[in-house]
């Protein structure tokens, strides 16, 4: 064909790749490349094709240059969208989700993806479960994972409780959007605390991953040093314990406070003051965690009327409770030192407290009576015998004497929870375990695995989950020793399936267990992962958490699991908003009139604005109109050469087209070759060499740019060959045959339907997918002239092509040759040269 026809070769090159070959471990390298798996909603968006198209160019071409290469993908299959289907739509998850699947399916191979597909998993399906189920058994026999009665975070609307990673920073679910609640109820958690220190320590290793994503990391652990200090009390053997980062401002305490929730409240209120504790307890109970801790929202508390002794100074100070104490965090109470502490230092002023000086700024700038908190370090003042320290030893001399007086203790605190994976759910991977009157709580036998979902279920939407209405299927004999028992309910967060899929992969269809020793040490880690920013802390730190404790099991001998992480930018796309409303329109009711834009029929004045495509903005492009019109190929080039892969991308037809056109020109350049419709008109040596130095050059560039994520200027070298290629005389030369094979190759991994085409149409009979990178003759890139500006007196007079290798006395030579130099030196001194190699000589004259 002289035309390119995207709709022509698409089909029968995806109808190729089908039987795509199985992978063998085997002596190369391997390279394991990763996007993270969809969740099937039914149909891809853009963000999916940008996220795939990037590990589908690195996997092309990493095989290209011999390696190894993995690049499996799946489906993270359950989840409350399967679950919610069911109760509108009277559809079972399980179909729904399977359907959605097999939609999805077809669509990725429609973009030419090229996967292990033999590798494909579904996180739902008991093959895949019934190990999700034995790797959480591994972590209740190492300890890791436990029943706890808790304040949990609970969703009114979906009717679920929630990790507090999926609660927002306005206390809403992530899901349904409700404000979340705050409900006591007994449920599975994993020690994720346990593995801190560890998580946040390797982060260092990390050196491939986005600073960003580190930091993020970082923060979510919230690592704090400082100590536990006892205040006693009267009646109270324990006396209160308070956490603080800085025992060195424990001579400037002047109350206590105790987070509302905190068993000793109950205990140590005064009889006159119960009342008014007990109203305040209840509207604080009204409030999320992040109301609670808001800097710009007024502090409230009230006293107990208790009082407390500070063991240092030997003074009484009183206790209060008030909203900004979290219950969770520390030991949920505060030691109140309002000079240094900015909480605090509202509080004081608020509730008429004491505001002491205990340290003092290194410039003396912070007198009595302090105007704010001073929050730095400084010298030690007020404090008894540890006045004149500096901060640090402040801290270290205080906790050393706390300690020898039975006062407190060092203590490292971590904002880190640990994980709570219950939900009361249907659509999830059931929770393996059994509750028996006789042995207490027992783990579900190897053999017994998988705990199946029952199929059989009602979907009402209210109250307990399905599973917890099914009485036929809870009763159980214990495994233990055979007495009536009765099933867990709960089912598991889907964050859990998707903590170990990336082994999985490694071994997909093994049937005795998760993932051989073997397959995960000669696959894993994952040397390129690629996915949102949004899963920055949940998804990467489970992930993260579950390779370490599988590896303390003795299942795996590596410790992160993913080397080199790219988080890709989101997709963004014309939205048309008004800006009073804020009511979005679908562009068919806009109307353009002289570059503004209006809502059909009322008028409205709209703005139009480049966000992020969603279905509320109706901005969405669906990738499938972009396939029908243009083909996979075009598609794949446009999101990989409109933006580096980390920043937005924002969607232009235009840009769409432009991609489509120079598929068409490379089409055409690989014709005009091989028809011998090009003319063939006789060029020189020089000629040759300068197009083989283009060939070398994006052979190089091209390559590097992969490796660097540089996809867009990856295309825009392609392009510039594909002109070079396009202007030169002969069609027939060996440099121009060369370029041709280059072109070819080097587009392949981008646009693998039309390189293979025309691999194929050049007379390979291999693959061009399994050939080699062509090989860079570096060689080819040495320039032999260069241009040469030459100045006189720091003024451009001149600049001529000179040999690259001339040295400092040819180039003078040379500068001395020129006509429009001589008019500006002729009949002076040449006082000094100064010679800038391979782009600049100035002449000094006077
Ligand atoms: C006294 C003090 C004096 C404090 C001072 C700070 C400055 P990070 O760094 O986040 O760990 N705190 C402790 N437990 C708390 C809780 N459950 N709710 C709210 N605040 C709590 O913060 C540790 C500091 O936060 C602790 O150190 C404590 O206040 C407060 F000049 O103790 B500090
Ligand atoms: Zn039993």
């Amino acid at each position: 064909e002289t035309r390119y026809n995207p709709h022509a070769i698409e089909p029968r090159r995806q109808k190729q790749w089908e039987d795509a070959p199985h992978l063998e471990m085997d002596a190369r390298p391997k390279f394991y490349a990763l996007s993270m798996f969809p969740y099937p909603s039914g149909a891809l968006h853009m963000g999916h094709v940008r996220n795939y198209s990037i590990t589908d160019v690195i996997s092309r071409y990493k095989r290209m240059r011999g390696f190894n290469v993995l690049h499996p993908i799946g489906w993270d299959a359950f989840g409350l969208p399967a679950e919610n289907a069911a109760i509108d739509r009277g559809i079972h998850p399980a179909r729904w989700t399977e359907q959605n699947i097999a939609q999805m399916r077809d669509q990725l191979k429609r973009l030419g993806f090229a996967y292990a597909w033999e590798r494909e998993v579904a996180t739902c399906s008991p093959a895949y479960y019934r190990w999700t189920q034995k790797l959480f058994l591994e972590f209740w026999q190492a300890g890791l994972a436990y029943r706890k009665a808790g304040v949990v975070n609970w969703d009114p609307v979906d009717q679920t409780v929630l990790a507090n990673e999926q609660v927002d920073a306005e206390g809403r679910s992530w899901r349904s959007g409700a404000l979340v609640e705050k409900r006591p109820l007994e449920q599975w958690y994993l020690k994720i605390t346990d593995y801190a220190e560890e998580l946040l320590q390797a982060l260092g290793t990390l050196g491939e991953w986005p600073e960003r994503v580190r930091v993020m990391q970082e923060n979510w652990i919230g690592k704090s040093v400082g100590a536990e200090l006892r205040f006693p009390i009267d009646g109270e053997s324990e006396g209160i314990c308070v956490f603080t980062t800085r025992p060195d401002t424990v001579y400037g305490v002047t109350y206590l406070v105790l987070a509302p929730e905190h068993p000793l409240v109950e205990r140590i209120t005064a009889p006159e003051r119960r009342e008014a504790v007990q109203a305040f307890v209840a509207q604080v109970q009204s409030e999320s965690e992040i109301e609670r801790v808001s800097e710009d929202r007024p502090k409230q508390g009230v006293p107990t009327g208790a009082v407390a002794l500070n063991p240092f100074t030997g003074e009484a100070v009183p206790v209060w409770i008030a909203d900004y104490v979290l219950f969770e965090y520390g030991t949920g109470a505060v030691m109140g030192v309002p000079g240094h502490d900015e909480r605090d230092f509202v509080f004081a002023g608020q509730y008429g407290l004491p505001i002491r000086l205990v340290v003092q700024a290194p410039d003396g700038s912070n007198a009595e009576p302090l105007r704010a908190a001073y929050t730095e370090a400084g010298v030690l003042v007020n404090s008894g015998p540890f006045d004149g320290l500096d901060s640090p030893t402040g801290k270290r001399k205080i906790v050393e004497y706390a300690e020898q007086q039975g006062w407190g203790k060092g203590r490292v605190q971590y904002r880190l929870r640990d994980w709570l994976i219950s939900r009361q759910r249907y659509w999830g991977c059931p929770i393996p375990m059994v509750y028996c009157p006789a042995c207490g709580v027992v783990p579900v036998p190897d053999e017994q695995l998988p705990v199946a979902l029952p199929a059989d279920v009602e979907f009402s939407g209210r109250g307990p989950s399905p599973l917890a209405k099914l009485e036929g299927w809870i009763r159980v004999d214990c495994p233990q020793c055979g007495t009536p028992a009765r099933r867990e309910t709960d089912t598991m967060d889907t964050f859990i399936d998707s903590s170990w899929y990336f082994l999985r992969f490694a071994d997909a269809r093994n049937g005795a267990e998760p993932f051989s020793r073997e397959a995960v040490d000669y696959w894993l880690p994952v040397d390129q992962y690629v996915g949102g920013i949004e899963h920055a802390i949940l998804h990467l730190l489970y992930a993260r958490f579950f390779t370490k404790v599988l590896r303390d099991r003795g299942l795996l001998s590596f410790d992160e699991p993913f080397k080199r992480l790219l988080t890709q930018g989101m997709v963004l796309s014309d939205a048309f908003v008004d800006p009073a409303t804020k009511k979005y329109y679908p562009p068919d009711q806009v109307e353009e009139r002289g570059g503004a834009f209006f809502a059909r029929p009322e008028g409205t004045p709209l703005v139009c604005a480049m966000e992020k495509m969603s279905k509320s903005k109706y901005n969405g492009i669906d990738p499938l109109t972009v396939l029908s019109e243009y083909g996979a190929d075009t598609a794949r080039l446009f999101v990989l050469f409109k933006a580096p892969p980390e920043k937005e991308l924002e969607w232009s037809d235009a840009d769409v087209r432009g991609q489509y056109s120079f598929l068409g020109r490379v089409w055409r350049t690989v014709y005009e070759f091989v028809s011998g419709e090009k003319p063939d008109r006789p060029v020189g040596e020089t000629q040759e060499r300068d197009l083989r130095r283009e060939v070398h050059r994006a052979i190089q560039q091209v390559g590097g740019d992969i490796e660097q994520y540089k996809f867009n200027t990856a295309i825009a070298a392609l392009m510039k060959l594909n002109n070079a290629m396009a202007d030169y005389p002969s069609g027939q030369s060996p440099a121009y045959k060369e370029g041709v094979y280059a072109l070819v190759k080097l587009l392949a991994p981008f646009a693998p339907h039309i390189g293979a085409e025309l691999w194929q149409a050049l007379g390979e009979a291999e693959e061009v997918h399994s050939s080699q990178w062509p090989a860079l003759d570096e060689a080819a890139l040495v320039e032999e002239t260069i241009t040469l500006v030459i100045q006189v007196n720091g003024k451009k007079r001149d600049d001529i092509q000179v040999p690259a290798a001339a040295s400092a006395g040819e180039l003078q030579a040379f500068a001395l040759a020129s006509e429009a130099v001589r008019r500006h030196t002729d009949g002076k001194a040449i006082k000094k040269v100064i010679v800038v190699p391979g782009r600049l000589i100035n002449l000094v004259v006077g």
